[in-house]
């Protein structure tokens, strides 16, 4: 017997008498033809030159490579067409964009990085498309609005460009599920329903090359990963969904912290940050901005950055309690 397809799965778990539950569901779907359309395109890229960068840089300030370029428009091209969530906000596009057909649509906000790992594009290492689905409060006028924590998502996931194609999600009527993209059919099948992620590990995944930049605190929690554990080692892709990906399987911790120049990193929140963390937690995980839940951070723009820590639970409360500790010692 063959392993379930997403279309089967997701008709097992939408409630037939809800047009809402029918609404996520399209979504996931949608989001799922886009990390097929992308996953076609990262594996013939060389082929269809569609290696190196466009030229411009986005919101940033970082160059766009073709392929971001391109994976942003299949995202923005879809939900054009179908009009199915009211706006999108993207690491590519400096501001939300109104793409809602209907009244139902406006009570949903999607966020994605289309292309997550932009330093491997162009060398065949492991990359992904991140996403948020956020509900909206109900006839708000407030101009903020779209600003929503990680709390607010009722679907996150993303889909993973690696020797094999992945599509991992949760949502509101499932628990964290993994498919594999089953190239004979064009369909993801799945692989794990209910995904947990080990509880402890001794991987953690961080750019060390920081060190000298880092306040004190995340020096001594580094240093801690790194000597202070019974057992440890370094794995770090630079895709942080590709990282995100192996300590969901292997477990293990990643880490973006901030900077003394840029004291709220790199990682941004309301697509990268807090879907991936809202994965993790229901997954049995734990996220962390070192003090307080990155679920519970409301982002001051759509762009906002946050230190960011994400993995096992026992190892992240050993990170919380180094940065409690410094934070009391300053006090
Ligand atoms: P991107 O979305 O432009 O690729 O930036 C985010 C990426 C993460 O995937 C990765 O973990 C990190 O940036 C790598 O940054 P660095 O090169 O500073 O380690
Ligand atoms: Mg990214």
């Amino acid at each position: 017997m063959k392993r379930t397809t997403l279309s089967q799965f997701i008709n097992s778990v939408t409630d037939d008498s809800s047009k809402d539950s029918h609404r996520i569901s399209d979504i996931i779907m949608t989001i799922a033809l886009a990390g097929k359309m992308i996953s076609r395109q990262v594996r013939e890229v060389w082929l269809d030159g569609m290696v190196g960068e466009t030229g411009t840089t986005n919101v940033h300030g970082e160059q766009v490579k073709k392929l971001d370029d391109f994976a942003n428009e299949v995202f923005v091209e879809l939900f054009r067409r179908n009009g199915l969530v009211g706006t999108l906000i993207s690491e590519e596009m400096g501001a939300p964009v109104h793409v809602g057909s209907d009244d139902l649509a406006e009570e949903f906000l999607l966020t994605y990085d289309p292309l997550d790992g932009s330093s491997n594009i162009d060398v065949n290492v492991t990359i992904g498309s991140i996403f948020g689905l956020y509900r909206l409060p109900k006839d708000s006028s407030a101009e903020d609005v779209l600003l929503q924590p990680g709390s607010s998502l009722i679907a996150c996931g993303y889909a993973l460009y690696g020797p094999a194609t992945n599509f991992v999600f949760w949502s509101e009527h499932t628990s964290v599920c993994c498919f594999i993209l089953d190239m004979s059919i064009g369909e993801f099948r799945l692989t794990d329903r209910d995904m947990k992620i080990p509880e402890n590990s001794e991987i953690y995944s961080v750019n060390d090359a920081h060190y000298p930049k880092w306040d004190s605190a995340t020096q001594e929690v580094v240093d801690y990963l790194r000597t202070g554990r019974k057992e440890s080692a370094t794995r770090y892709i630079g895709s942080l969904v590709g990282d995100f990906h192996r300590n969901m399987l292997k477990g293990g911790v990643y880490l973006y912290p901030g900077t003394v120049d840029s004291p709220t990193g790199k990682i941004r929140l309301m697509y990268e940050a807090a879907p991936l963390a809202r994965l993790a937690v229901e997954a049995g995980g734990k996220a962390t901005d070192g003090y307080q839940s990155l679920l519970d951070i409301v982002p001051e723009s759509p762009h906002h950055t946050c230190p960011t820590v994400i993995g096992s639970s026992k190892v992240v409360d050993e990170i919380i309690e180094i940065y409690s500790k410094n934070h009391t010692n300053k006090k």
